[in-house]
């Protein structure tokens, strides 16, 4: 296929490491071929982190799925007091993290016990003299072999719906539990929106609530809750949603606190590719910003693609995008934000063999090990017991020429 000159311009530009503006973008997304954005991509890729795949270990806590926000596309949300909706109590979420991270099964006290999972040297719960299921570590390579080993999970991933009768401490004391089960992992919580509304309700400034929960534990913020930045097809798709504004200012108080986040962006469903590019440029502008102001490593540490699955919603007459679709917007975000370093293809969501594809077009990073513990996109239409071996990512990461790297959620290799 013949190339435009002003397309050899621009992809000359990409080479080079010289950012595109937003008019370039749109041309390379709207008339290039899928190989060279994935050329690109991959070049930018290997750029940054080489030939490296990154993972971890890790689960989720969705605490609630009661919710109140109404999204359009949400599969996973129910209405209080219907016979689908949960909301577990912190003694529910203690059992849930002590099973997953092969903790004490059932230890009724935690702040009696106070014992780690990983603490080995403490074999058995004072507490409550229940049996201890941790299986030794022994050595990492022997363990990698095997299955998922929650055990040596570096990661508890925590977000659910918005629930109207929780207050901040609530979950401060959430986030203290877990981390008192599982010191060794970093507790990454919350989307912008769950922060903004429980601070809000708390009374107290987005600085102060963020602080309080960092005091807790909270290590890291995932990146949902950003779905499409533009406030017209925002009011369309979650109008009574958390705001654009509020889901910056939850970021930009984060980065400025030291705590690194990621950002994710639905796409696939109302918006247009111009939308799109307003969402990554609204983010390359924030990352300017947070990377400029502070010297630590405390900003965008990903960036998430999340492509919209239409099971179960209010949205499910429209269709979902093609391969070609989620391979574009994959290798396009790669390649507009030269900031943010990560690029990840969350295979949840995609399924398995949609992103070993995604690796030959700019992703480094596949999320983790999951350990079937996330339901947001299983009722949306994703697999009903996600899991992910580390045999299987070694194999995936192999499969596209590259190494399946473990890193801990700050990107440090392990
Ligand atoms: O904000 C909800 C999305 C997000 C649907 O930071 C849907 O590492 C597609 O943000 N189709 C939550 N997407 C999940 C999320 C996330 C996931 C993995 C890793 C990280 C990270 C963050 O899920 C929501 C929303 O954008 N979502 N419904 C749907 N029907």
């Amino acid at each position: 296929m013949g190339i435009s000159k002003e397309i050899e311009r621009i992809a000359h530009k990409v080479s080079d490491d010289i950012r595109i503006t937003p008019a370039e973008a749109l041309v390379l997304w709207r008339e290039a071929p899928l190989w060279l954005l994935g050329e690109l991509a991959v070049g930018r890729k290997e750029r940054v982190s080489g030939t490296n795949v990154f993972y971890n270990r890790n689960f989720h806590v969705e605490p609630t799925n009661v919710c109140v926000f109404n999204c359009e596309f949400c599969s996973y949300r129910r209405p209080k007091g219907s016979p689908e909706a949960w909301d577990y109590s912190l003694e529910e979420i203690e059992t849930i993290v002590r099973e997953k991270s092969g903790s004490k099964k059932a230890c009724k006290d935690s702040s009696a016990c106070g014992q780690s999972a990983l603490d080995l040297a403490a074999p058995q719960c004072e507490a409550d003299g229940d049996v201890q299921v941790v299986p030794p570590l022994g050595d990492k390579q022997e363990a990698a072999k095997g299955d998922v080993l929650s055990p040596q999970a570096t990661e508890v991933h925590i977000v659910g719906g918005v629930h109207p009768d929780h207050d901040l401490h609530y979950y401060v004391e959430m986030i203290r539990r877990v981390k008192n089960i599982i010191p060794t992992a970093t507790v990454k919580a919350f989307t912008a929106i769950e922060l903004s509304y429980m601070i809000r309700k708390a009374g107290l400034s987005v600085t102060e609530g963020l602080q309080l929960l960092q005091r807790a534990g909270m290590e890291a913020i995932p990146g949902g809750g950003a779905e499409i930045f533009d406030e017209t097809l925002r009011a369309k798709i979650c109008p009574d949603k958390g705001s654009t504004a509020e889901w910056f200012e939850v970021h930009r108080e984060a980065h400025r606190l030291g705590i690194p986040t990621n950002a994710t962006m639905l796409y696939g469903h109302v918006e247009t590719l111009e939308h799109r590019i307003d969402h990554l440029d609204r983010l390359r502008r924030q990352q300017d910003e947070s990377t400029l102001l502070h010297v630590e490593q405390s900003a965008f540490n990903a960036f998430i693609p999340l492509k919209y699955r239409n099971r179960n919603n209010r949205m499910s007459d429209i269709g979902e995008v093609s391969v070609v679709e989620d391979l574009k917007t994959l290798a396009m975000s790669r390649i507009y934000l030269d900031n943010i370093p990560h690029i990840k293809a969350y295979w949840v969501m995609y399924g398995k063999t949609i992103t070993e594809l995604a690796l030959a077009f700019g992703a480094d990073d596949i999320d983790g090990t999951i350990d079937d513990s996330t339901k947001i996109y299983s009722m949306a239409g994703g697999d009903a017991n996600p899991t992910m071996t580390v045999a299987e990512i070694e194999r995936m990461a192999q499969n596209a020429g590259y190494t399946a790297v473990e890193r801990d959620t700050f990107y440090n290799a392990i």
